[in-house]
């Protein structure tokens, strides 16, 4: 072979290797192999002084090209595996922002009102208890003085999961297990998803409730009617009253059934003598349940420091869709479910 044919060949083979070469490493080793001291092409370019002066110009240059090739080569990978290392280290950028930025959502009302209701009370010394959604039927109806001929146990009222196991159908359980954790004095409030098998114009088969409770010595229904006067006052105006209705629930006796005065009128009728829509002439809106608690309810936890003849307290309950409808005007549960941003835009997050 001739040596032109030789360095041409050598030229081939060290371009081929250099491309294959996939990390600086192997590209320092092909460096020394092809233009290192002892390797075989700058050995030949060593020799060209030596040649025929008939040869020498013609091996110099095809050697000199072929060293500038595979020199070029080099270049070129070296360039290649950087830019690779800085593609693979920074292959997530999370100070960028996305591409294409994502469309922000908002708060939804529902969860804007729970929290609002929380602050309420947080503010008034009540802590925030959450519990299972999937609970005990003990806890649901037995602890809470609920017969069992009562007729929210049926199985067209409340989602069975075995006999023993419902989709809780109000957060009162959460407050007998805050009563099991903690001996009185006990202020709490039990906000969340609650499950029954309803479905029309104005039920929806889940929905959400903030109950209270709040268990002391000397706790009378006067402490509840301030305490609900408070909460209706920050809910729904500085100007607001409560009225309390005689009613029935298993849990509490008293009970009552709560109003507070219409936030839209003035006793029913608005300046023009027409009807007000909202309270449809009353003067007052139904809001929540409410009453002294059951000393069955206290004999169930009495183990856990709950002495009926020591302590009382008072209990309450509301529906947050039914806050947030009266409050703002919703007309229609539907409304809560779309998750249109045209409506949860209205309400500005607090
Ligand atoms: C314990 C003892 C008593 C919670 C109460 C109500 C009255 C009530 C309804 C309002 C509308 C449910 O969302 S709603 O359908 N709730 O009227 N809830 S007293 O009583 C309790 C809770 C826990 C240990």
């Amino acid at each position: 072979m001739s040596a032109s044919d030789r360095i041409s060949e050598v030229q081939d083979e060290a371009v081929a290797a250099i491309e294959a070469a996939d990390d600086p490493e192997a590209l320092e080793r092909l460096r020394i192999q092809y233009l290192g001291r002892k390797a075989e092409l700058p050995q030949l370019l060593r020799t060209i002084p030596q040649l025929e002066p008939a040869e020498r110009a013609a091996i110099g240059a095809a050697g000199n090209a072929a060293r500038g090739q595979i020199e070029r080569a080099l270049e070129l990978k070296e360039a290649d595996l950087a830019a690779g290392e800085i593609a693979a280290d920074d292959a997530i950028d999370v100070s960028l922002p996305g591409a294409p930025s994502l469309p922000v959502g908002h708060v939804h009302l529902i969860t804007q009102t729970r929290r609002d209701i929380e602050d309420v009370f947080l503010g008034l010394g009540f802590q925030v208890a959450e519990g299972p959604e999937v609970e005990l039927v003990e806890y649901t109806f037995d602890a809470l003085n609920t017969d069992v001929t009562h007729p929210s146990r049926a199985r067209t009222d409340t989602f069975y999961i075995d006999d023993d196991t419902v989709l809780r159908v109000h957060t009162s359980p959460v407050q007998v297990r805050a009563m099991i954790a903690q001996p009185p004095p006990i202020y709490v409030i039990a906000p969340g998803r609650v499950y029954r098998p309803d479905n029309d114009a104005t039920h929806t088969p889940q929905f959400h409730q903030v109950e209270g409770l709040a268990v002391d010595e000397g706790v009378t229904l006067a402490d509840l009617k301030g305490t609900l006067l408070a909460f209706a006052r920050a809910i729904f105006g500085p100007d607001r009253d409560v009225l309390l209705r005689p009613h029935f629930f298993p849990f509490t006796e008293p009970s009552v059934e709560v109003d507070v005065s219409c936030f839209n009128c003035d006793a029913g009728y608005m300046r023009d003598g027409s009807r007000c829509p909202l309270c449809k002439g009353s003067g007052w809106l139904e809001v929540l349940g409410a009453g002294m608690v059951d000393p069955n309810v206290f004999d169930y936890v009495r183990e856990y420091g709950y002495d009926p003849d020591k302590v009382t307290g008072f209990a309450f309950g509301m529906g947050v869709e039914r806050i947030a409808m009266l409050r703002h005007g919703v007309p229609d549960l539907r409304l809560y479910f779309d998750g249109d941003l045209r409506f949860l835009r209205q309400f500005g997050a607090r």
